[in-house]
């Protein structure tokens, strides 16, 4: 673990067709888009200007010792070519997987491979209609039978895909659980928390698993867009995941940026209570980081090469 405590500052990507509605990771929860709808961002998903080698650039530059990729997100569209399923990037007009590249350009600058993976899917026909699904409100959707146990199945031999092709994964970012939260509360028994875990455990010996799954606190704890209370998380190592303007995925009106100075300050608060922040970018449906990104970015790599960090 050692790795994690000395890396402090890490970049967490969250990509997939939401970044096409550029609006928000949840838009199809938010908006309740069927899938029918939704169809439209797969079938125009094609980043042209996709280049994993310009984002581990701008990345090391900033003083990142690793990446948070979402390999999944809610919306179920996965980035690497499963087996498992056809909604992935390699059936969209795209066609290639995104995954692999984006390893080895992180690799290559030295940098720890995290992957998110997410609990939820509302793609998947098992999935259970829960209380975030789009078609909540649908009562023929919600009325029609689904088995958990079955996407659980899937999710595991999904885990098990992305921990044995992809070389050593330093990370596992688990996203989430809500026991005891109503319709449909999801934890541990639906996940089969404990088995997955010890699957990742298995095929990684050497991986940190983060505290999402209804286990307790995992590896380390991921406080979302803010500090631990009282700056302390009773010794557990801890990452706090933030947004450059409030929103995981690419926003393309969001004006809500922080600016750098902010960014900066935030970065050496955590660090001087010991913990990491994982910054987001949500790059665009074409695979740009925005030039609000870029630019923050940069403006933290020169801070960085001013404080000790080149
Ligand atoms: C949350 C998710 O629901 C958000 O979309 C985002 O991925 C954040 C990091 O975790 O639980």
């Amino acid at each position: 673990m050692s790795w994690f405590t000395e890396a402090r500052f890490g970049l967490f990507l969250h990509w997939g067709l939401y970044s096409l509605a550029a609006r928000h990771e949840w838009v199809k929860s938010y908006e309740r888009l069927d899938d029918e709808h939704y169809d439209r961002y797969f079938r125009h998903f094609d980043p042209d200007l996709y280049d994993p080698e310009a984002w581990a650039e701008e990345a090391a530059n900033a003083g990142m010792r690793y990446v948070v990729v979402t390999t999944k997100h809610h919306e179920g569209f996965c980035l690497w070519d499963s087996a498992l399923t056809d909604y992935k990037a390699t059936r969209t007009p795209y066609g290639r997987d995104l995954l692999a590249p984006l390893v080895e350009a992180f690799r290559r600058r030295g940098m720890r491979i995290g992957f998110y993976h997410s609990l939820l899917d509302w793609h998947h026909p098992e999935f259970p209609v829960d209380l975030y699904h789009p078609q909540r409100d649908d009562e023929e959707t919600r009325a029609a039978p689904r088995d958990v146990r079955k996407y659980a199945d899937y999710l595991h031999g999904q885990v098990r895909e992305l921990l044995t092709g992809y070389g050593p994964v330093d990370l596992m970012w688990f996203d989430f659980s809500y026991p005891g939260r109503g319709l449909g509360a999801k934890g541990r028994d639906e996940w089969r928390s404990r088995e997955l875990f010890d699957l990742v455990k298995e095929l990684q010996p050497g991986i940190m698993i983060n505290n999402r799954l209804d286990l307790g606190s995992g590896d380390f704890t991921t406080p979302e867009q803010v500090m631990p209370q009282g700056g302390t998380t009773g010794g557990v190592p801890w990452e706090s995941c933030q947004t450059l303007n409030g929103s995981w995925g690419h926003d393309r009106d969001n004006l809500d940026w922080k600016p750098a100075d902010l960014l900066i300050r935030m970065l050496v608060d955590n660090v001087s209570k010991g913990g990491n922040m994982l910054l987001n970018v949500g790059p665009d449906g074409r695979g740009r980081f925005g030039p609000r990104a870029v630019g923050r970015l940069r403006e933290i790599g020169d801070w960085m090469s001013l404080h000790s960090r080149s």
